[in-house]
Parts: structure tokens; sequence; C-alpha cells
């Protein structure tokens, strides 16, 4: 496969990146979650159509996200799946994606796929978004590399073993995706953590990987957190993905105190509104 490689690959190595001027505020940045497929968990066809999906991009930008995670393939955390192909994935994302763009917020390009990811870097996105952390598709961190590019290395698994220690196997996988990275030429300054919360883990093993996320702080790196509307929620108090918004406030307030810098979110509104309540309360000790 011959990927296009930009014109000025690392013009930026002096500047900061959108993301690195985000993290610099000193408090949490939120992602707003656009899902362009027919089958994501939570809210799969409700932006497939194109006008749809702007809207709810400009949506999510009035109500105050940082930047907004574009997606056209469903990675269903909990399994079934239909595996796109890359023209299909590309062809969700090209009506959207260049008008997301330019609502000005710094875009990521949700996908596995070093093809889609270099086109989504063409046509505007500024951060990579792998939910298998550079480990899938060996081109990828090479399209990274040469975009010089903050890409976020979330930990996956194909399966969940409820026999294996969580934060072992998460901070393993990371080390493994810090190798491939570095090796790729990717800056160590533009990487982003994730334990991916529902990815080849038991509920069990979601809430663990969330009750000892500050252990991950140990790498040095900003650690996002995803737990918007996710099973684990259910677990616990059952509700089905439109009504778990009170577990996804929980589970991300948790995660900002052990350290979290990124909470990737559904609801923008809420989201912002409770940490910035949990920020307020915190400055008026
Ligand atoms: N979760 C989902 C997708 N992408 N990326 C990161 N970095 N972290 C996450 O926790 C994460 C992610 C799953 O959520 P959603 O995008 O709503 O579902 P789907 O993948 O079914 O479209």
């Amino acid at each position: 496969m011959t990927l296009a490689r930009p014109i000025a690959g690392s013009a930026r190595d002096h500047k900061q990146s959108p993301l690195a001027r985000l993290l610099a505020l000193g408090r949490p940045v939120v992602m707003g979650v656009l899902n362009v497929t027919p089958d994501s968990f939570s809210d799969g066809g409700r932006f497939l159509d194109p006008a749809a999906a702007i809207d709810q991009a400009r949506r999510m930008a009035a109500e105050g996200a940082d930047i907004l995670d574009i997606g056209g393939e469903s990675t269903r955390p909990y399994g079934g799946a239909v595996a796109v192909p890359t023209e299909e994935e590309i062809a969700r994302l090209a009506p959207v994606l260049p008008a997301v763009v330019a609502l000005g917020l710094p875009v990521s390009i949700d996908t596995m796929k070093a093809e889609v990811a270099a086109w989504a870097l063409a046509a505007g996105a500024a951060i990579v978004n792998d939910v298998w952390g550079l480990q899938r598709d060996g081109d990828l961190a090479r399209v990274v590399a040469d975009h010089a590019v903050p890409v976020i290395v979330m930990h996956n698994r194909a399966a969940a073993d409820p026999a294996i220690d969580i934060m072992a196997d998460i901070a393993a996988f990371f080390a493994r995706s810090l190798e491939i990275a570095a090796r790729a030429g990717i800056a160590r300054h533009d990487i982003v953590l994730d334990p991916g919360i529902g990815f080849g883990k038991t509920p069990e093993q979601s809430l663990t990987a969330i009750a000892r996320l500050g252990e991950l702080t140990s790498f040095g790196l900003p650690i996002l957190l995803g737990a918007s509307r996710k099973r684990f929620i259910d677990k616990v108090s059952p509700a089905p993905p439109d009504r778990r918004l009170g577990g996804s406030l929980a589970a991300h307030l948790a995660a900002v105190a052990s350290g979290a810098a990124i909470i990737r979110a559904h609801d923008v509104a809420e989201t912002v509104q409770a940490l910035r309540v949990a920020a307020a309360i915190r400055s008026a000790r």
C-alpha cells in the first residue's frame, strides 16, 4: 500500500500541536464523539446522514467540546462489529469531515486503518485515535510520524480474560505501543494513553482500570478516558446505553480526580458542566 507523504512532514517540530495547547490549559479537555456509522453501540444510525452529523458536531462545539472525534467504523467494544472496507469508511466520512474541520476545533480521526488516517489528516484532521494502539495496522505509526500529529494509543484485547491482572496487561500493551511509536519516529510528547474502557475487558476490569487509573500516570504521558455510556455502567446500575449519563459522569469525574487529562464523551454539555462544577468545588476548599 502506498500512502501519500505530507509535504511538510515535520515542520511542526518546534510548534505546539493544537492538542498540546489544550492540555496546557490546566483543565480537563473534553472530546465529543461523532459516530458516522449505522451500528455504533449507543447511537448507531443517528448521524449516518451527513446533515445530521454536521449538526451534531456543531451542537457539541457550542456545548463546549474542545476536540471532535469522528469515526466511520464502529469499534463495537462489545463485539459484533461488521468490518468496514476502507473505501466505505472514507465514503461515510467524506461528506462530513471537511465541514467538521471547518468548525475550527481540532478533529481527531477514530480509525484503526492507516489509509483512512492518511486521508483524514490530508482533509484537516489533527489527531489520530487508534483503538488498537498502533498494534493492528503496521502502517499507521508511519502515517502518524510523517504527519507529526498526536496519537491516542488505546489498550485493547481480542477477548476479555477475567483471570489476568488487567493493569499489568494495560502497562505491557502501552510499553509495546511506545516501542512501535519510537521506532516509527513519533515524538513521545505526541502520545496520549487510554486504558480502553470496555475493550477486551470484563465490566469488573473496566471498573478496576478507572479505579487504578492513577497508576498509568507513571508513563508521564497524558491520559484519556472514554467511559461514556459503556456497559460496565449497566452492570452496576442496569440501564440501556441512552440512560447511562449518570454513570458516565461518575466515571469521568473519578478519572479526572485520578489524573485523566482528556474525557471522551457523547453528552458534551452535561460533561462540561460536571467537570466545571467539580473544579469549582476543588478550588473552593
Ligand atoms: N471508545 C469507543 C470508540 N473509540 N476511542 C478511544 N480512544 N477511547 C475509547 O474509550 C473509545 C474510542 C466506543 O464508543 P463509541 O465510539 O460510541 O462506539 P462505537 O465504537 O460503537 O462507534
